[in-house]
């Protein structure tokens, strides 16, 4: 059975919220790009750059990662291997950039320790900054998200299911008992 903890019009303001908070803590848009983590980050990610094209009338670079799901499953057990994150369609520089990081739930923070690492490998940008649509809790790692949508504190046997609109049939955020 699952519950909606975010329908359409709350995941529009979230992110609307967010984008926001992205031009505030940065002063502006200068110098900032966007990356998605695949595959439902990727259209969070685009639905920030174009509000940011809305609300500032400029147009920030979008691009993607590409995470290498977790060898076995999605279970973390300890026999898990890492994820692998690697760039993907991203036809510009983060050198020097502000780079904002943009991933639908996150859990463990192993995805965005890979992604930092492959961002790393691409230039030294500026900074990086982490906006997530839902905060579940369960970190194994000292990451945090600068920008968060939702917290949902989930017990571990919960899954979180995110909808967008362009790969679903609508935009949601459920939780599902295993
Ligand atoms: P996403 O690629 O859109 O983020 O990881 C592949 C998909 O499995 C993810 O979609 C995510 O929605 C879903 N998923 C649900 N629960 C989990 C989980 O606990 N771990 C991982 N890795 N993926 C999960
Ligand atoms: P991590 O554990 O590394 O933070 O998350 C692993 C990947 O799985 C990330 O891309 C994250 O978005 C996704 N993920 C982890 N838990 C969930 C969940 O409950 N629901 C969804 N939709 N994605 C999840
Ligand atoms: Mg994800």
């Amino acid at each position: 059975m699952a519950k909606v903890v975010v329908d359409a019009m709350a995941m529009q303001r979230a992110l609307t919220r967010i984008t926001y908070e992205i031009i505030e803590r940065n002063k502006g848009v200068d110098d900032l790009v966007i990356l998605g983590i695949k595959t439902r980050g990727v259209y969070l990610a685009r639905r920030i750059a174009s509000r940011l094209q809305q609300l500032e009338n400029v147009t920030v670079p979008v691009g993607d990662l590409d995470i290498t799901p977790y060898r076995d499953d999605i279970e973390h057990d300890a026999d898990s291997a890492e994820p692998e994150v690697t760039a993907a369609n991203i036809d510009f520089s983060v050198e020097g950039k502000k780079v904002i990081l943009v991933d639908d739930v996150l859990y463990t923070g192993r995805t965005i320790r890979a992604a930092m690492s492959a961002i790393m490998d691409l230039g030294r940008p500026k900074s990086i900054n982490l906006a997530v649509l839902v905060d579940r809790g369960h970190r194994e790692l000292p990451i945090r998200a600068d920008f968060v949508g939702k917290n949902i504190p989930s017990s571990q046997h919960e899954r979180i299911r995110v909808s967008v609109s362009e790969i679903d049939d609508r935009d949601a955020v459920e939780i599902q008992q295993a």
